[in-house]
């Protein structure tokens, strides 16, 4: 088995970081050492087969983003990533396990849509992949779907409170998945938002003349999440589920969350890079010559990006930093804009949700640490150790220690990295909603399950090299 020693660099975990060797045989972390130490007198810099000098450089258990949509059918499309181009970029952006959703649309069969995600996911990754379960109307055999998925290694089921005709349930069918989720100590996950209001607004903004992507983020007031997110905490209250609201962007619904969460419910939240950093004011601004305003589709997803005006920006960066939020995934759920977002020309509606950052969560989640917003640790935790806990991966992910596999990014403080298309983009997307973003810090060499697959830029692995992971129960319950 191959033996790998990265040495002479600072070993970051959530917990604290050090100067440490850390030693990979095989496809699991055998050690984590003092530097340069020996093991029983056993000299290891002569006994591997590869050095790796990181050298002013952190060493960190490789990114979890728990929330991706590769090629996932929505918005009378696909989304343009397929998982083996969508995997493989996240490679390169220092992120060595996705966790992505299996979709059951309303009519669908769980356990046959679960069967036809492992056949698009399988042989095709870059780095491991788990699945959530999406449920949409919730069906008897749905119900007992979610036991045995629990078995397969799916602990978690997303459900929707908007688009309706597509995703949504009703407030009675989340109670019954709560109470399956309740009883069988699986995860529920939430798209919070108020989705009949929503469709309300949208009708008359389109009946109004206000049809340009800006809108998008009008109809979708910040009251129609804080209004879903409250409701949901009372549906988890009342069923004892355990639940976590995903892409939250209003500072509303992380209070409401907070508030949860200090009266001792199983209650948590995820915000997405474009929540911290991104504008509804960016997106009204946004015009070039190729598409006049309907530029702003660049940035058209869901939940929307809210008003700077609000703070919510700020105030989400806050909430990291102090645990009102737990953990950044991206949401990752790519459209081109030729032949894709081009469909909502002249009507936002039509224009298909989402934007793509799978590959640039870690260096823009980096740059909340160099611009003092979140510790080197918090990184570490809200990037990879809250995700592996919250989904039951904890000790084999999330971490560096002897046992764990050996999913590790050496990142260099002192390099840079520039975001766009044609810079450090792999994302099958015709634009970046990165473009121009600059990071004081860069990802130099990701290792997945001991094999270094990049390498100052370089995908030195192969499609396959990813393996399914089957996922525990959430470790982060209370
Ligand atoms: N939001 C998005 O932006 N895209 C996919 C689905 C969702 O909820
Ligand atoms: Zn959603
Ligand atoms: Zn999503
Ligand atoms: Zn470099």
């Amino acid at each position: 088995m191959m033996k790998t020693l990265i040495k002479n660099g600072t070993v970051v975990n959530s917990t604290g970081s050090a100067p440490a060797d850390v030693l990979i045989d095989g496809e699991t972390i055998a050690a984590v050492l003092a530097p340069g130490s020996t093991l029983l007198g056993f000299d290891i810099e002569n006994n591997v087969d590869t050095v790796i000098d990181a050298a002013g450089k952190y060493v960190i258990p490789g990114g979890i983003d728990a929330h991706t949509h590769m090629q996932m059918p929505f918005g009378g499309t696909e989304a343009s990533d397929t998982f083996e181009t969508g995997t493989r970029a996240a490679a390169h952006g220092g992120t060595t396990s996705i966790v992505d959703f299996v979709v059951q649309y309303a009519g669908e069969n769980v356990l046959d849509q679960y069967a036809l995600w492992h056949d698009k996911a399988r042989s095709n990754c870059a780095i491991d992949y788990g699945f959530h379960q999406i449920l949409s109307d919730v069906q008897d055999s749905s119900l007992t779907a979610m036991d045995e998925l629990v078995k397969e290694g799916v602990s978690s089921f997303k459900l929707f409170m908007a688009y309706k005709g597509v995703f949504l349930s009703d407030d009675g069918q989340i109670v019954k998945a709560m109470q399956r989720a309740a009883d069988n100590g699986s995860m529920i996950m939430m798209h919070a938002e108020n989705g009949s209001v929503i469709d309300l607004l949208v009708q008359q903004s389109l009946a109004a003349g206000n049809t340009s992507p800006y809108y998008h983020g009008i109809t979708r007031p910040w009251q129609a999440e804080e209004e879903a997110t409250h409701r949901a905490i009372m549906l988890a209250n009342l069923t004892g589920a355990p639940l976590y609201v995903v892409h939250v962007s209003a500072k509303q619904a992380v209070e409401q969350i907070a508030m949860a969460r200090d009266n001792g419910q199983n209650v948590f939240g995820e915000t997405c890079p474009q929540y911290l950093y991104l504008s509804l004011e960016d997106q009204l601004g946004a015009s070039s010559e190729e598409w006049g305003d309907f530029e702003g589709a660049k940035w058209v997803c869901s939940t929307p990006l809210r008003s700077k005006h609000e703070g919510h920006q700020h105030h989400m960066w806050q909430s990291l930093r102090t645990n009102d939020i737990q953990m950044v995934s991206t949401d990752h759920c790519p459209f081109c804009m030729k032949g894709q977002k081009d469909m909502g020309l002249g009507n936002f509606a039509k224009i298909p949700n989402g934007i793509g950052s799978v590959e640039h969560r870690m260096d823009l989640l980096y740059q909340g640490v160099v611009d003092k917003k979140i510790s080197l640790e918090r990184w570490v935790e809200v990037t990879s150790t809250t995700p592996a806990r919250m989904f039951g991966m904890y000790g084999k992910k999330g971490v560096l220690q002897p046992g764990a596999d050996g999913d590790v990014v050496i990142y260099d403080p002192n390099g840079h990295t520039s975001i766009g298309v044609g810079k450090t983009h792999h994302m099958n997307m015709d634009y970046s909603a990165w473009e121009g973003y600059e990071i004081d810090g860069h990802v130099d060499t990701v290792l997945s399950r001991g094999k270094v697959i990049v390498d100052d830029n370089q995908y030195l692995g192969s499609k396959g090299d990813g393996q399914y992971v089957p996922r525990g129960l959430s470790q982060y319950l209370i």
